[in-house]
């Protein structure tokens, strides 16, 4: 490659564990270090698709659960193009959820298998880092009360989080677990030092495809 790539980089966690938070404190201490960055999340609600699964979320409309899953997936295919391009000019992705959010919580409902949820995710840009901001659920129930989404009750946080441990037991996706009990310096700390040693090693790498 003619220049230096920009790295991707994931945080993924249930409900509370501060990934939107955190995802924002990295944008900052990157653009700090003089780097290209550029902040995305999923699900992108400002698009057409983005809207639909909105008002799912909010319970304002109700969508069948094979259906909702491929708006999730479709909806991250739809920024494909713009992520390679930042890629590729030498911009660094933080990303507020991804494809591994789309199968933990998905699959956490009756009847899904693993397998039949990562297929639509298949083939998408691999991220070189997925920072996995684990929080017990006696400590998310510490930092207050859900909200009043779908998906936001302590039952479903704690299926959704047991998927997420299946998932990172594959080897294939560069998982590192970071404590989120620690306070928000520290775990931002841990964040940055794994994210900076991630873009240094994709700098020289083509970008890789997602579970392929
Ligand atoms: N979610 C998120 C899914 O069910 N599938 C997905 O593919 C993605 C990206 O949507 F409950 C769920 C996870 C969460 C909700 O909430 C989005 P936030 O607060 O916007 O991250
Ligand atoms: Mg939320």
């Amino acid at each position: 490659m003619a220049c230096k790539r920009g790295a991707l980089i994931v945080l993924e966690g249930v409900d509370r564990a501060g990934k939107t938070t955190q995802c924002t404190k990295l944008v900052e201490s990157f653009r700090e270090v003089g780097r290209a960055v550029h902040l995305l999340r999923f699900p992108d609600r400002t698009t057409t698709i983005g809207k639909l699964i909105s008002s799912y979320l909010e319970n304002k409309s109700d969508l069948e659960d094979h259906t909702v899953h491929l708006l999730f997936s479709a909806n991250r295919w739809e920024l494909v193009p713009l992520m390679k391009k930042k890629l590729e000019e030498g911009t660094t992705l933080i990303i507020d959820r991804y494809a591994f959010s789309g199968v933990a919580f998905t699959s956490a409902k009756p009847d899904f298998s693993i397998e039949w949820c990562k297929a639509p995710d298949v083939g998408l840009p691999k991220p070189d880092l997925v920072l996995y901001l684990q929080l017990s659920p006696a400590a998310a129930a510490q930092r207050g009360e859900f909200g009043t989404e779908r998906y936001e009750t302590s039952s479903f946080q704690q299926r959704v989080q047991g998927r997420f441990e299946q998932l990172m037991d594959e080897n294939s996706v560069n998982w590192q677990v970071v404590d989120a009990s620690q306070s928000i310096d520290e775990v931002h700390d841990n964040i940055k030092r794994l994210s900076l040693s991630a873009l240094t090693a994709a700098e020289h790498q083509p970008i890789a495809e997602l579970w392929r």
